[in-house]
């Protein structure tokens, strides 16, 4: 069943549109009588939470003196994502030296508008600092691991979930661990860092992230998927899998989409798209959103949703306008199409 709106977001929403005029709470109003559950959500934060869902953005930090940028992302999202102020060369930029500053701004805000905040990322391959690169063997293992106490730490009541570790395994049909300097450490560094994270803020939602883990098909999928499987049977500290949803025309949303959010659910985790942009545009970009979003609503432990930019001219590949809002900050069909899914979508 869906949650119908109440009378009172509904007279807001008709006051906003210029339906109605203000009026006090005593006052009678015409929505008394409306059939709240035919309304469309005024927002994607509002669709998504009739479902007990969240929808958020990924933001880049110096966009928020953008008035339309942040207008958009103030308006419609409920979770926020730092796109990259919270990795590790932005975080420790010096071995033991660490600036939280740019990722603050975006917490702070979040916080103000009251919105949550999704943690990425704790350990990913790229972008290393030299320090951390021009390590190895113990000396590694113990800075990465210090690394994930000490910001886990200082965002602890701040951060709702993290993404402790990105993109780990190999591209292609190997089904193996990706080659890294972490990974050279030990197999056993992804769950020594999930060890660390719970042990520095035993509050927040615990992720593993990756792309291309979207199709059930995939030897990719299935690594993780026995990856998660093995560390919820050997009291691993995981909760969540993040399914990052990167799709061209090359790599679209499988058929399957479901099937996979569904089987990875069904090892106890909650599942989330965190990176969802989409290349394409008008009624076929629409129609894929409205998929991707619909495979998330079909299983109950699909928590949340988040988009990896907000305007096309946001994206980190914008000239595919894989995004919801043009470059002028208009709605495009496929924002309609989400809007729609998400109106339509069950209660978990
Ligand atoms: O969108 C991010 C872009 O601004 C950065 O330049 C890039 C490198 O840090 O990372 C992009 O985000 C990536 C995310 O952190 C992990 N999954 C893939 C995303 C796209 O590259």
């Amino acid at each position: 069943m869906r949650k119908p709106l109440s009378t009172s977001l509904i007279t807001a929403a008709l006051v906003a549109a210029g339906v109605l005029l203000p009026v006090g709470p005593a006052a009678a109003t015409p929505t008394d009588t409306l059939a709240t559950d035919t309304l469309a959500s005024a927002t994607l934060a509002s669709a998504a939470e009739r479902s007990g869902r969240y929808f958020g953005a990924g933001v880049q930090g110096y966009k928020l003196a953008d008035p339309v940028y942040t207008g958009i992302l103030d308006r419609e999202f409920a979770v926020v994502t730092p796109e990259n102020e919270m990795k590790l060369d932005a975080t420790e930029p010096q071995q033991g030296r660490f600036t939280f500053g740019p990722a603050d701004r975006i917490v702070d805000h979040a916080v103000r508008q009251g919105k949550r905040v999704r943690g990425h990322t704790l350990l990913w391959h790229p972008g290393q600092p030299s320090w951390l690169v021009n390590l190895q063997g113990a000396a590694l293992r113990q800075a990465m691991l210090n690394h994930v106490t000490q910001v886990a730490a200082y965002y602890r009541g701040r951060v709702f979930a993290w993404d402790v570790v990105n993109e780990a395994f190999a591209d292609g049909t190997s089904g193996a661990r990706r080659d890294s300097n972490f990974q050279r450490t030990g197999d056993d560094w992804i769950e020594a860092a999930f060890r660390a994270a719970r042990a520095a803020d035993p509050g927040a939602k615990l992720c593993y992230n990756d792309y291309n883990i979207e199709n059930w098909a995939h030897a990719k999928t299935q690594a993780v998927h026995r990856m998660v499987r093995d560390f919820r049977a050997r009291g691993v500290p995981i909760d969540c899998v993040g399914l990052q949803s990167h799709f061209t025309a090359n790599h679209p949303v499988p058929a399957d989409f479901a099937t996979t959010i569904r089987n990875f659910a069904a090892l106890g985790v909650d599942v989330q798209l965190t990176e969802l942009d989409i290349e394409g545009s008008g009624a076929t970009q629409a129609e894929n959103y409205r998929r991707a979003v619909t495979a998330c609503l079909a299983v109950s432990r699909c928590t949340g949703i988040t988009v990896w930019g907000i305007r096309d001219s946001d994206s980190w590949r914008a000239s595919g306008t894989p995004l919801l809002f043009d470059s002028t900050g208009a709605k495009k069909p496929a924002y309609t199409a989400v809007l729609n899914a998400l109106d339509g979508g069950p209660c978990p």
